[in-house]
């Protein structure tokens, strides 16, 4: 379920610049293959998507009607009676993620069924009609005050499609009374860091014809809280194309842009402007030179992998036996941020208003996992004994090492560049390959059979320009 729906339409809105590179570059017909990996080279994220692409951990809370009903996607026709967690404490949700090294939290605000978890003034299909707190309650508010009192970012999803609302398919109104909804939530609860629209639609061939208003509702969240990246229908955050954690092992975060933009750019330009890239975004090849080519301009959208820590996206009892182990969690990690993603991931509190302790168990065998793996830089003090115009970079160790993880990060302030690459270490005199790759983008994260080595090398064997590497980071896997 939840398979993304990608009808992209006219997503006009940012545009960082910056002194060497641009958030979106246009690509003019008299550009040769060259002008176009030129200008690919330098595309680089805005100021909103680098804050993002830095936390690495963040996660989802899907909590609401579906908690108390058992389901995934509520027919908006639930009995609100049925609301009542006795012993909510967002402040639990909250720190349990913290502690796990999480540094942002997005909820659920409304799902496709329509519930506000707020008290919203503008349907009364929301928790002041619940027995929670006696109709006195608001999540939203008790759920952003916690990310504000323990530093933790705040992020909103309020889906598109709504079975409940009888405005759902007038497109006028409904487009109104969803900016009334984002107004609400973006002006009642402080700072928000990220508004999460996702693309998923269940309206069969007779369903209700809405066409979303895109734009003035990221002109809206520019306006009203201009940090905010807008998440999957929008321009700052890319779905990564499935919902399994599995990122792709060549991930571009510069893509090619929607052609139809171009009017708008000449309208908009010196304005905040944003685009959305053209075509299927499941598809495994997003970024490569041959999809470039075909670009009429170029963006910055990086990935972000949303995953659950259980099979459904709401709380069931009858899966907390399926909650992913600390090491199903440590495989996530490299498999999303460890392939140039942000991982988002969900941890859904129960009917109390918890997050479980199946869930907070794991959480936490994972954390030991992470420190006693990412605790320790086996690369720490090595020297570099040869850097050439940055296509090899050799180094020797502070010793004789051992050591099966390798972490790569380009400086993606100057842009996305490495294409592909290998990965040596010196045994005996020789040099030996003991890993290989194509992009490495904010972070790329590798595995290995464990190796003992004084000095190691990474060699570029592909790149857009010359490529700017980072960091380099030399892990043993915890037990
Ligand atoms: C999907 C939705 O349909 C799921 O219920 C969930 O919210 C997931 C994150 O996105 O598209």
């Amino acid at each position: 379920m939840g398979r993304k729906m990608w009808i992209f339409l006219a997503l006009p809105v940012l545009g960082a610049l910056s002194a060497s590179g641009q958030n979106y570059v246009p690509i003019l017909p008299a550009d040769s293959p060259t002008d176009i990996i030129r200008k690919a080279a330098h595309v680089i994220p805005s100021p909103r998507q680098l804050r993002w692409q830095q936390l690495e951990l963040t996660a989802f809370f899907h909590f609401g009607i579906n908690t108390f009903t058992d389901r995934e996607w509520g027919d908006g026709k639930e009995d609100l009676s049925l609301f009542n967690p006795t012993h909510l404490d967002a402040r639990q949700w909250v720190r349990v993620a913290k502690d796990v090294g999480i540094k942002q939290v997005i909820l659920t605000a409304k799902h496709h069924d329509g519930f506000c978890l707020w008290p919203s003034k503008y349907t009364d299909h929301t928790i002041a009609h619940t027995p929670y707190k006696n109709g006195h309650g608001d999540i939203v508010k008790e759920f952003a005050d916690a990310c504000h009192e323990y530093g933790v970012g705040m992020g909103i999803y309020l889906s598109p499609w709504d079975r409940n609302s009888p405005a759902y398919g007038d497109s006028a109104k409904y487009n109104a009374l969803f900016l009334n909804w984002l107004t609400e939530l973006l002006t009642q609860y402080g700072r928000v860091d990220e508004v999460w629209f996702d693309g998923a639609n269940g309206e069969g061939p007779n369903g209700k014809k809405q066409v979303y208003a895109f734009e003035a509702w990221y002109h809206l969240i520019r306006r009203l809280q201009p940090q905010a990246v807008i998440a999957i229908m929008g321009p700052d955050v890319r779905w990564v194309g499935t919902e399994s954690g599995q990122g792709r092992l060549t991930e571009w975060s510069v893509l090619p842009v929607n052609a139809r933009q171009e009017e708008s750019i000449a309208v908009n330009s010196q304005k905040d402007q944003t685009f959305a890239p053209l075509g299927d975004l499941m598809n495994e090849d997003l970024g490569s030179r041959e999809r470039l080519m075909g670009a009429k301009g170029l963006i910055w959208y990086p990935a972000e992998t949303d995953v659950s820590i259980r099979p459904g996206w709401f709380y069931h009892a009858k899966e907390d036996s399926l909650v992913r182990s600390p090491k199903g969690l440590m495989d996530l990690y490299f498999t999303s941020v460890g392939r140039n993603s942000v991982l988002l991931l969900n941890i859904p509190p129960d009917r109390d208003g918890l997050i479980s302790d199946a869930d907070v168990r794991s959480l936490r065998g994972w954390r030991r996992a992470m420190d006693g793996t990412f605790g320790l830089d086996l690369g720490e003090g090595a020297v570099n004994v040869k850097t050439d115009s940055g296509k090899t970079i050799e180094m020797r160790l502070a010793g004789e090492k051992t050591f099966d993880v390798l972490s790569l990060q380009e400086d993606i302030r100057v842009g996305q560049r490495v294409e592909r690459f290998v990965w040596e270490v010196e045994s005996h005199g020789e040099w030996v390959q003991v890993a290989s790759g194509t992009t490495i983008g904010y972070k790329r994260l590798l595995r290995f059979p464990m190796v003992t080595a004084g000095r190691i090398r990474l060699r570029i064997l592909s790149s857009r320009e010359k490529p700017v590497i980072s960091k380099i980071g030399l892990y043993k896997m915890a037990e």
